[in-house]
């Protein structure tokens, strides 16, 4: 415990005095992580140094473009170094999970402390402006595949730039990627990764928005997804991580509640709050946590009618006391 918070320059001094380099990225690969990830990789193997990014899941297809054309070298790491990682278990399964990290590259306020050197600002929107930090304070030249990996990470942890997180460093960022990379395919690239679903996912989105129930005046809204629909539709688990936010484009919700049941009869609930409500309050209710504005809790059992019930009842008077206490 207890890393050292080490500048940009340091940072790189590190960087440049290692070989043979391991980049560790988060289970659950997201744009951010990927993008950061595969950007180390060609800022240290422009350097001359051998470098792989290693990941406990596949990559996304979506991601295509980043990891096109890039064949790691099978070899055994000198050194760890994480990007997008805010805590070990993060990592997930991989056998350097438990091994010392050299550098850790983060921008969560979160993070663990658990590499030797952090590198880090918690107040950037994604690794990937961090790492772009990296580079202008280091002078490291901005290649077409660095620049292209950077804007997929900034785009995904922003939400295609429609969060609060985007900041005005964010948008430097990207301004000066753009610059030098006017051709980059950034639209193309905005809708495979925040538009386009599968022709499956598109029949649930339909089915799950007639589940829709509104109750505190229409603003805590819930949608139900029986497991059924995801054999009949052949949805993947992975292609409906989103399907939180669908109550929450409804004008009017505070709370919008999914509750996505198991193939084994039990059930996963994620809730998303607006600008005043506060969901994690809710979650803890049934063993849950999270975040304010993003949290979840699981059901072992129950009639889907009952659980539903129970989670709108609670949410109902959660809020109530919170607008009380406002
Ligand atoms: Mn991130």
């Amino acid at each position: 415990m207890g890393a050292a918070e080490i500048g940009a320059k340091a940072a790189f001094e590190q960087l440049k005095a290692m070989q043979d380099v391991c980049i560790m990225i988060h289970r659950s690969p997201d744009g951010d992580c990927i993008g950061g990830g595969y950007a180390l990789y060609h800022i240290l193997t422009d350097l001359g140094i051998r470098a792989k990014v290693v990941c406990a899941d596949p990559i996304p297809a979506v991601y295509h473009e980043i990891t096109a054309g890039i064949v790691f070298d099978d070899f055994e790491p000198a050194y760890l170094v994480s990007v997008d990682v805010a805590d070990r278990k993060l990592f997930g399964e991989i056998p350097q999970q438990d091994d010392e990290i050299a550098l850790c590259i983060d921008h969560h306020i979160s993070n663990t402390h658990y590499a030797e050197n952090l590198y880090w600002n918690p107040d950037a929107s994604a690794a990937c402006e961090v790492l772009f930090c990296l580079m202008q304070e280091n002078g490291i030249p901005m290649t077409r595949e660095i620049a292209l990996c950077l804007y997929a990470g900034m785009a995904t942890d922003t939400g295609c730039f429609r969060f609060s997180n985007a900041g005005a460093d964010t948008f430097a960022a990207v301004s000066a990627i753009k610059r030098a990379y006017p051709d980059l395919p950034y639209a193309r690239l905005n809708r495979e990764l925040f538009v386009l679903k599968s022709r499956g996912r598109m029949m649930l989105d339909a089915r799950l928005m007639q589940t829709v129930q509104l109750t505190a005046d229409g603003k805590i809204a819930l949608i139900y997804l029986p497991y059924a629909w995801m054999t009949e539709l052949a949805v993947g688990a992975d292609e409906t991580d989103g399907i939180a936010n669908l109550p929450m484009e409804i004008i009017g919700v505070e709370i919008g509640i999914s509750v996505k049941q198991q193939e084994d009869g039990s059930y996963r609930v994620s809730m998303r709050a607006g600008e005043t409500a506060d969901v994690s309050a809710i979650a803890q209710r049934f063993g849950g946590g999270g975040h304010v504005k993003a949290s979840g809790c699981s059901f072992a059992e129950g009639e889907p009618e009952a659980v539903c019930a129970a989670l709108l009842q609670t949410a109902a008077d959660m809020l109530k006391m919170q607008e009380e206490t406002a």
